[in-house]
């Protein structure tokens, strides 16, 4: 399949609540949007990375220029047989992960429209058991004003039918709000996540936690460490899960070589892709390490594509992704909903992403536009 052309879209979107984590509030959400063309077939891609470098070192504006100057000339007029091509293809460029997962989703979406598949069984190929047809989806909650409050958005989300619920934390604004949700929500399974907040010396305030019975403890110590994680996860009960340290299956292969963690969220975007991202879900499958697919707000783009990641075998525990109104009130592309009887969403089954793109919806959002063409 021949690129042709590449569209690039840079978007903002409102959230309908604040999201509150130890690096930052954020009141709106920025990202990139790209559509690749190719003979009659259009693949759609999220760059998730946002207008500030809190969460990764990439920004909607880093981003951009990657993507602009650097690897979509190297695509385009490339012809694409399989998406794992265009790893090579993006070798060049070290790091920029958010970036070059962007491509990376679309040259899936893409060639799993050109088979007749879906995302997700184009992603199961190598497995017998195939794709699951729902996934289990859990809420991700930002730091509140007050414990009060915290407890209620808990009671809400429980209400809609979530299952599992992640609590943002940070120094200060740990121990006591993990102690109030055990008690108010016992047998509600809750995690934390802590996005790099706190050091070694932390450790007596995550074993101040151990007698909770916590799911897990997410990327306590700093972003791309796993040695002092290594040192920490004996000391404590707690599970412990690494984010942010883990940018390809090699990370995650020396991560666990050296008992950095029990658990690792698998964010496509963060290890430059749906090919690698794979590649991280058969390492831990062999390895008997639980994996789960986290989020990073997407719209209903990277949503579908977080969906049918999440419907492969080994994603054991459930993931970020959760239905488009604890979001967006009005996103750019097909809105999912919650299966409030299992906690799960419906994993797409059209051809590629099976989404449909609203493109006058995109038109608003947007605050800057290109096309590429060679
Ligand atoms: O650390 O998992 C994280 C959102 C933005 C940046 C980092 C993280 C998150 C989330 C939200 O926790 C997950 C979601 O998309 O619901
Ligand atoms: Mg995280």
């Amino acid at each position: 399949m021949k690129i042709e052309r590449i569209d690039l879209y840079h978007v903002s979107m409102p959230l309908v609540s604040p999201f509150v984590t130890s690096f930052g509030r954020q009141l709106e959400r920025q990202c990139l949007i790209l559509a690749l063309h190719a003979e009659g077939l259009t693949g759609w891609g999220e760059c998730v990375a946002n207008s500030t470098p809190g969460y990764s070192y990439e920004t909607a504006v880093t981003a951009w220029h990657v993507l602009s100057d650097f690897l979509i000339p190297a695509v385009l007029d490339q012809d694409l047989q399989e998406p794992e091509d265009i790893v090579d293809w993006m070798g060049f460029v070290r790091g920029h992960p958010l970036a070059k997962a962007a491509l990376d989703q679309a040259v899936w979406d893409v060639t799993a429209q050109r088979d007749g598949l879906s995302l997700a069984q184009k992603l199961a190929m190598p497995y017998a058991e195939g794709a699951r047809d729902r996934v289990k989806v859990g809420v991700s909650i930002g730091i509140q004003p007050t414990i009060a409050q915290t407890m209620a958005v808990i009671e809400k989300h429980l209400e809609e039918g979530y299952g599992r619920i992640k609590l943002k934390i940070k120094p200060g604004h740990d121990v006591e709000i993990a102690r109030s949700a055990r008690a108010a929500f016992a047998g509600v399974p809750i995690m934390l996540d802590a996005n790099s907040a706190y050091t070694l010396e932390d450790t007596p305030v995550f074993q101040a936690m151990d007698d909770l019975d916590l799911l897990m403890l997410e990327q306590p110590l700093a972003y791309e460490d796993i040695y002092d994680h290594s040192r920490l996860r004996p000391q404590i009960e707690t599970p412990l899960c690494l984010d942010e340290s883990i940018h390809s299956a090699d990370h995650a292969r020396f991560a666990l070589a050296i008992g950095a963690c029990d658990i690792i969220n698998i964010k496509p975007s963060r290890v430059s892709g749906w090919t690698e991202a794979r590649k991280v879900h058969d390492l831990c499958r062999e390895g008997g390490v639980p994996v789960w697919v986290g989020g990073m707000l997407e719209t209903g783009v990277g949503r579908a594509a977080q969906l049918a990641l999440a419907s492969l075998p080994g994603f054991t525990l459930p993931g970020d992704i959760s239905a488009t109104d604890r979001y967006y009130e009005r996103d750019i592309a097909t809105r999912f909903s919650l299966n409030r009887e299992d906690s799960t969403i419906t994993v797409p089954v059209g051809p590629g992403l099976g989404i449909e793109v609203d493109e006058e919806q995109l038109a608003a959002v947007t605050l800057r536009q290109q096309t590429f063409t060679q």
